[in-house]
């Protein structure tokens, strides 16, 4: 969001805060006495000396996001409150721990007696469906986090808010978690505005999902890493197959459907991508500049190639068509596309070639989450219980600049992140691939 405003970051709360959060012993136990996060604590959107500078020389204050963490004074009863957890959308790494977190920050600290599993994303607000709300306990979460996907199961697209926030009430739920993507992040929005126009109050908090590591004011989002590291796994085997063939290809399709970051890290992580095509970086095909031709001389100079492409790119060249349930356009298969082509084009000029085409998508999604996501995870789950508790709606967890923060939902969906062309991780690219700055 380029011209964000100071009103744009303000964070809406149910109403004032009268309860003493029973965490206050518990840290004074601890031993910590700075836990407690006031709310005008603040994290700097641009912390850019140059530009706090200038807002300053201006007379304004720069812009700041409120700083996530345990207030001292919250806005629900623990013992009178009712949570509730859902994940939707695409599997991603470390759902399992998100949904953890929640249950046990809950009910250990704060002492929520009851925390509902809504079946299988928003459908499991909407009765015709027939799924079944699951009683979350630290019993049963306690060892869902050794799982990848997600114990709650889910599913893609909205439902109904009205018909959704009537299952609400009807459960006397006081607080959601929607643990999804963008849209899921915006359906949890629809159900705050609806709730709030009937005067119920619910708190929905979001924790931000997204594999593709593309949304903005967040420095890496839950799962990232975990994937990355699968993906190079998949790019090793794209390696391996590519040079036990005479003149092998290794191609390997990564996720990114408008950003490369994935695409990107496992790349320049593995050291074995000769080639990296990304939605950014638009190139051409054919010619003496193009890929093919790139790609036929890397295989008769050094017998072997290996080419990582990510979802999204080129989709100037592929057919497309319609949406799927999430309402996010279908893109064309970049990868089968480019396997046919890179075939085609090496029997035009009469040079062997062995291509292996690599779908390592489910396989990655599907994994447990490693250590430091599994910490990133528990941070955020703890965070989140953390705003809702306080009364925080309309709003979603982030790290940012290494601080958790509150992001209104309309400023995390205003903008996505994508790799910059001209930027450090794309030359990085380059470097490491040796591929030339530009197909044309
Ligand atoms: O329209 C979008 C969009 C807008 C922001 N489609 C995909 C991704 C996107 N973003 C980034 C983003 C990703 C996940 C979450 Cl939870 C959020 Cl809030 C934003």
């Amino acid at each position: 969001m380029a011209d964000l405003k100071p009103e744009d970051l303000v964070i809406r709360s149910l109403g004032e805060r009268t309860i003493d959060s029973p965490l206050d012993p518990y840290f004074k136990e601890c031993g910590n006495n700075h836990a407690f996060y006031s709310d005008d604590a603040r994290v700097l959107v641009d912390n850019n000396l140059a530009s706090v500078r200038q807002t300053f020389h201006e007379g304004r204050e720069p812009l700041c996001f409120e700083a996530a963490g345990p207030r001292r004074k919250i806005f629900f009863d623990p013992a009178k409150t009712i949570c509730a957890v859902v994940t939707c959308g695409g599997l991603c790494p470390g759902l399992n721990d998100v949904i953890r977190a929640i249950v046990m920050q809950a009910y250990h600290r704060y002492g929520v007696p009851r925390i509902l599993g809504i079946p299988y994303g928003f459908e499991g607000l909407i009765p015709e469906y027939g799924h079944h709300i699951i009683n979350l306990t630290p019993g049963y979460v306690s060892n869902i986090h050794t799982f990848g996907g997600t114990d709650l199961g889910t599913s893609r697209g909205p439902q109904d808010p009205s018909r959704m926030v009537d299952r609400l009430q009807e459960l006397k739920v006081n607080i959601l978690f929607v643990v999804g993507g963008d849209g899921s992040q915006r359906g949890g929005r629809a159900i705050q505005e609806e709730a709030f126009r009937r005067g119920y109050h619910l708190s929905v908090v979001g924790v931000p999902k997204t594999i593709d590591n593309d949304m903005i004011y967040m420095d890496k989002s839950f799962g990232y890493e975990t994937a990355c590291a699968a993906a190079v796994e998949a790019i090793h085997a794209g390696h391996t197959e590519a040079r036990s063939a005479r003149n092998g290809i290794g191609m390997v399709k990564l996720m990114g459907r408008h950003s490369g970051f994935i695409a990107c890290a496992a790349a320049i992580a593995s050291g074995e991508a000769n080639c990296v095509l990304i939605p950014e970086v638009p190139f051409a095909l054919e010619g003496d500049h193009g890929v093919l031709e790139h790609l036929r001389q890397r295989v008769v100079r050094r017998g072997h190639a290996v080419i990582i492409v990510a979802e999204g790119a080129g989709q100037d060249l592929v057919e497309t068509g319609g949406t799927d349930a999430s309402g996010n356009r279908r893109l064309g298969d970049i990868g089968v596309f480019l396997k046919g082509r890179i075939e085609g084009y090496f029997r035009q000029c009469k040079t062997e070639l062995t291509l292996k085409y690599i779908d390592p998508s489910y396989m990655i999604r599907s994994v447990p989450a490693s250590a430091q996501d599994r910490i990133y995870c528990m941070r955020l789950g703890q965070a989140a219980v953390h705003a809702a508790m306080a009364g925080k709606s309309g709003v979603v967890v982030a790290r940012w600049h290494s601080t958790y923060v509150h992001l209104p939902v309309a400023v995390a969906t205003s903008a996505r992140r994508t790799v910059d062309p001209g930027g450090d991780i794309w030359l990085s690219v380059l470097e490491s691939t040796g591929q030339p700055p530009r197909f044309y």
